[in-house]
């Protein structure tokens, strides 16, 4: 189908709309393009990388697996051409490779920034969607591929007189552009997640006092970031071939062999001189060298959770602020938190830690925060307060689907999704990274990627049988809503508050909505693409669009 010229007041026709030029977004255009088909990109801010365009706060950075791994593999030039310099980049690395990859594939001339799209419904007649934008551009396409990103919509807390504090107040997830000095004054900062956590000892460098506003003690591994050696890289190239096998093969999509056994078999001295070493590495390697049953044995599960108590208690010379720190929760069953400096950073004269759960806010006003025990006054707000994760973006976007029903309205129980990918009711409408795939649990780019990859096989396989429309059926939903809770059932992440249960959000469903099981999950939806059972294709609707495709 041809592009219509973008004048005003036409609707511009493609064959799919992309929303969202981040890591899933720009290569869902990349891989339509090598496809053939015309392509529109829509994303809100002024140019590419989403979560690493907004989320600038100081001391962001790649807290997984770190480089040369956190990248595409669609393109061996790209692997073998691009330097990244620490073990876990900082922000601004992540955003230029992103930056690289645009100009290498010419991404940009499909994309349209500052543009968000209000928008999205579903003609059933044209077997098409139209999306509205702010910026009164409208697109029909005959797919809506949604790259919104899994923590893309940020968490506001509603706390009594927050919108009266009249000092400089920042979220990490939509960090300002502009350099904010932290210079003399008193800051405080809600959240310890990861992006507190990596946020707080870089702020009490420069500020006058951080009082750091706590609501769940967390545990943080030490992020073991180095710098990456000119063998480092010469490795990774030399065996690029092996390690991306490794990485399809591996469980989080991550060139790693696999873990240990059981915890239990070990003796607790052993278990601890494994921690240990584990800890003096540093590094997400933390997680992938673990026994296998940490997040699924309670006894094994215990075992590591006292071994970074008793860290905690180490590290922090005040036994008071130790003890408040020291998390009750099940280990790694909250997303695991690398650090670099956290818990020293409560060992300076200018930070305080202030436990909510025996102190709660109360109120903000102007120019301080009031908690039971009394006021701090405050020069400047830091909400590192996180997101309405893995289903809050699509639900802001709420699409609507057939008879104008919106995806509001069928997930106002559960997420509702067959593979991850599709809803029931939404021909043509596909997500990446959505509830019901493993998203946030497995290597981000590398997952875009193969996620991508099986619905431009599925776009294929609509068009070779020259079908308008394809849509997963309700009972294919509830079988794979019962496989994937079938599947996190097995293990302590469903009974741990997280964002990764909703627990984060008022009101929102509470349930673990991620696939686990990573390269599983692969294998089921290749098998699946075989014969597509569970999905329902409906011909043609219009003559012209036959002719036409
Ligand atoms: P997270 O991990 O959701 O952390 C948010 C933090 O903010 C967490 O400590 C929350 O406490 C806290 N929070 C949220 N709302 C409130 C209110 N109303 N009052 C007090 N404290 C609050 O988000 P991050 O941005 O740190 O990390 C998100 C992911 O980004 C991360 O996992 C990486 O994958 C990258 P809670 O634990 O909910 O009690």
């Amino acid at each position: 189908m041809s592009q219509q010229p973008g004048n005003s007041g036409a609707t511009e026709e493609y064959d799919v709309v992309v929303i969202g030029a981040g890591v899933s977004g720009m290569y869902a255009l990349h891989h339509l393009r090598q496809m053939g088909l015309s392509v529109r990109v829509y994303d809100g801010a002024t140019d590419v990388g989403g979560t690493w365009w907004y989320n600038r706060y100081p001391g962001a950075r790649v807290d997984g697996p770190g480089s040369p791994f956190y990248c595409y593999t669609f393109s061996d030039e790209l692997m073998q051409e691009w330097d990244w310099e620490e073990t876990q980049s900082e922000q601004s690395a992540v955003l230029e490779y992103l930056e690289h990859v645009a100009d290498r594939f010419d991404l940009r001339r499909d994309i349209q920034f500052a543009t968000w799209v209000k928008d999205a419904r579903y003609d059933e007649a044209a077997q098409r969607w139209t999306v509205e934008t702010d910026t009164g551009v409208r697109a029909s396409a005959r797919h809506l591929i949604c790259a919104v990103g899994a923590l893309s919509t940020t968490n506001m807390p509603d706390i009594p007189g927050i919108h009266d504090f009249a000092g400089e107040c920042y979220h990490t997830g939509s960090w300002p552009h502009e350099p904010v000095s932290f210079e003399g004054k008193r800051v405080a900062v809600i959240g310890t997640g990861s992006s507190g956590i990596q946020a707080i000892p870089e702020i009490a460098k420069e500020a006058a006092h951080v009082t750091v506003l706590q609501r769940t003690p967390q545990f943080a591994f030490p992020a073991g970031n180095r710098a990456l050696t000119p063998e480092d890289l010469a490795d990774a190239r030399e065996n690029w071939e092996a390690i991306r096998e490794k990485m399809y093969a591996n469980m989080g999509g991550f060139p790693h062999d696999g873990s240990k056994g059981s915890a239990l078999d070990d003796t607790p001295e052993e278990r601890r001189a494994l921690y240990e070493s584990l800890w003096q590495r540093g590094g997400f390697h933390f997680f992938l060298d673990l026994y296998s049953d940490i997040a699924i044995s309670e006894e094994a599960n215990a075992s590591l959770a006292d071994f970074v108590r008793d860290k905690i208690r180490e590290i922090v010379h005040d036994p008071e602020t130790a003890r408040k720190l020291l998390p009750d929760h099940y280990v790694i069953c909250k997303r695991p938190i690398l650090e670099d400096g956290y818990f020293e950073a409560y060992n300076r004269d200018n930070v305080t830690l202030v436990d909510l759960r025996e102190d709660p806010i109360e109120r903000f006003t102007p120019n301080s925060v009031i908690t039971q025990s009394g006021e701090h006054p405050i020069d400047m707000l830091v909400l590192a307060t996180g997101f309405d994760a893995i289903s809050g973006t699509m639900l802001r976007l709420n699409p609507k689907g057939r008879g104008g029903v919106s995806l509001g309205e069928r997930w106002q129980d559960r997420f509702h999704n067959y593979l991850g990918m599709t809803v029931a009711g939404f021909p043509n409408l596909f997500m990446i990274h959505g509830p019901g795939s493993p998203g946030v649990f497995y290597n981000m780019p590398l997952g875009a990627e193969r996620q991508m990859d099986w619905i431009g096989h599925c776009i294929q396989h609509l068009q070779d049988r020259g079908m308008g429309a394809v849509e997963p059926t309700t009972d294919s939903e509830d079988a794979w809503a019962n496989e994937v809770s079938a599947i996190a059932g097995a293990t302590l992440f469903p009974k741990t508050d997280s964002w990764w249960t909703g627990a984060n959000i008022p009101g929102k469903p509470r349930y673990f909505s991620a696939y686990l099981g990573g390269d599983i999950y692969y294998q089921r939806i290749s098998d699946i693409a075989k014969d597509y059972a569970g999905f329902v294709f409906e011909p043609v609707q219009d003559a012209d669009e036959a002719n036409a495709s």
